[in-house]
């Protein structure tokens, strides 16, 4: 709760209709896509970064919690106040403020919803490569937050390398300039890098200028379908060893296919056991080079029915097929805890024997699908509550064997409450305490987002 003096200070810092304070208003900012909810005591809409700076100058004072938020579309719990305090949503920070075609850049305000940005740059001929699955939700600030990746990162990369700059708004409340309008800068430490996928726990991002490229001129999509998880397995490798890099390279398992199938009322996959989705860009030439490829690598690799979206709105079907995948699962277990291991692109194979093995020895429902073409999983474990026990022993079994195989227990989702016990087994005590560090001497009353990256205590919060 909030002292009514200080509901009166936040109250002039916002304007009254921007802080919200009952309890149904309260709910609404309690959550993210994890289900995990937590009350705050208070929720701040602010307009302008010196109502940032203002809010956290005041909270640093009374050391009360401030959790920021985008669209709650979050996988590892980052925006939920598990310590109560203030959430500040960023969602009437919202305007793109510039659009460069000259200087290939754009100016946003974290509020943008990143699906949004891609339609306005695309309408002037450019491309802003980062394609969350929740595109259609998620905003600009929670992907740098997040250093969100998505369906695009295996050619382009992912929220780091398109941001050149930020204005943060630090936990103590001064407003700073990170990284330049310009295609280089080595001024000084990376602070850029430093807080894109921080997390919301190093500083509240107000202003982001990203890079753009020019729009390719082709963009091709098809499907392919296999008996088996091991022929598409076979085909991703193929088509890397033909040195093609598509621009999307996703599969999708059975479970994941039923899943979606029920979900939007329609076989897409004719019964099969596998699917690929792959998509190129480029040059027409070159695109349909591409694709003839890659259809005699699936093919060759076992695939029984291989689909072209021939028009764009077939292409946005196979993709709306793929993005639905997240919001279908839960039409077979009440609770998913969604894991987004990396691996390196060979050992996808291996890994995914290991969580079969592991949901075998468990009991347990896993299903996987994602973003294959970085190694990147979306490592699923279907639960009911009985379930959650012997399910947390299963992500830490999936965790040790994807750190055995030279990977990262999280590629895109981020570490916040989900992994937090974990994050120590991939990073170690020097690294661990080095991060801590920095995160006293930026935030040294830790107001800014607690509870998250680092473990609190020995429960693991899910
Ligand atoms: C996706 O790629 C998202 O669809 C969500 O990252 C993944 O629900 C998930 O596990
Ligand atoms: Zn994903």
């Amino acid at each position: 709760m909030l002292k009514p003096s200080l509901v009166k200070e936040l109250k002039n810092i916002l304007g009254p209709a921007n802080l919200f304070t009952s309890h149904e208003e309260l709910v609404a900012y309690s959550y993210d896509a994890t289900q995990k909810e937590s009350l705050p005591w208070a929720v701040a809409r602010p307009a302008a970064a010196q109502e940032v700076s203002d809010i956290l100058v005041l909270a640093n004072r009374e050391l009360i919690p401030v959790v920021p938020r985008g669209a709650g579309t979050g996988m590892s719990g980052g925006s939920v106040p598990v310590h109560g305090g203030i959430v500040l949503s960023l969602e009437r920070m919202n305007k793109i403020l510039e659009i460069d075609g000259n200087d290939l850049l754009a100016v946003v305000e974290p509020g943008v919803v990143t699906g949004d940005f891609q339609r306005e740059v695309e309408a002037r001929g450019l491309l802003y490569p980062p394609d969350p699955a929740s595109s259609r939700f998620c905003t600009m600030g929670g992907n740098v937050a997040e250093c969100a990746g998505g369906l695009r990162a295996v050619k382009y990369g992912v929220t780091k390398d398109y941001v050149l700059g930020l204005e943060v708004v630090l936990p103590t409340g001064e407003l700073i300039q990170t990284g330049a309008r310009t295609a280089k800068s080595v001024a000084g430490y990376d602070l850029t890098r430093l807080i894109i996928g921080s997390e919301g726990t190093l500083g509240v991002v107000t202003k982001i200028i990203v890079r753009l490229l020019p729009l390719p001129e082709t963009v091709r999509a098809l499907s392919a379908f296999f008996p088996d998880i091991e022929g598409a397995a076979r085909a991703v490798s193929g088509i890397t060893a033909s040195r093609i890099i598509p621009r999307a390279l996703e599969f999708v398992d059975r479970e994941a296919l039923r899943a979606v199938e029920n979900y939007l009322k329609e076989d897409i996959s004719g019964g099969a056991a596998a699917m690929l989705l792959v998509e190129v860009d480029g040059p027409a030439p070159t695109t349909e080079r591409e694709l003839a490829q890659i259809e005699a690598v699936c093919r060759k690799a076992g695939a029984v029915r291989i689909a072209r979206a021939e028009t764009d709105s077939e292409r946005e079907h196979i993709w709306k097929a793929r993005r639905s995948i997240s919001p279908a699962l839960y039409t077979i277990k009440p609770k998913k805890m969604s894991e987004d291991i990396v691996v390196p692109r060979s050992r996808i194979p291996d890994i995914l024997r290991e969580i079969t093995a592991i949901g075998q020895k468990y009991g347990l429902l896993i299903v996987n699908f994602g973003h294959a073409g970085d190694g990147n999983i979306h490592t699923n474990i279907m639960v009911d509550d009985a379930d959650l026990p012997k399910a947390e022993r299963a992500v830490k079994e999936i965790f040790e064997a994807t750190l055995r195989l030279k990977g990262s227990i999280s590629g895109e989702h981020g570490i916040g409450l989900s992994k937090a016990a974990y994050l120590p087994m991939e990073v170690g005590p020097a690294a661990l305490a080095a991060m801590k560090r920095i995160k006293d001497a930026l935030d040294p009353n830790h107001i800014l987002n607690p509870g998250k990256i680092f473990l609190e205590k020995e429960a693991t919060n899910r």
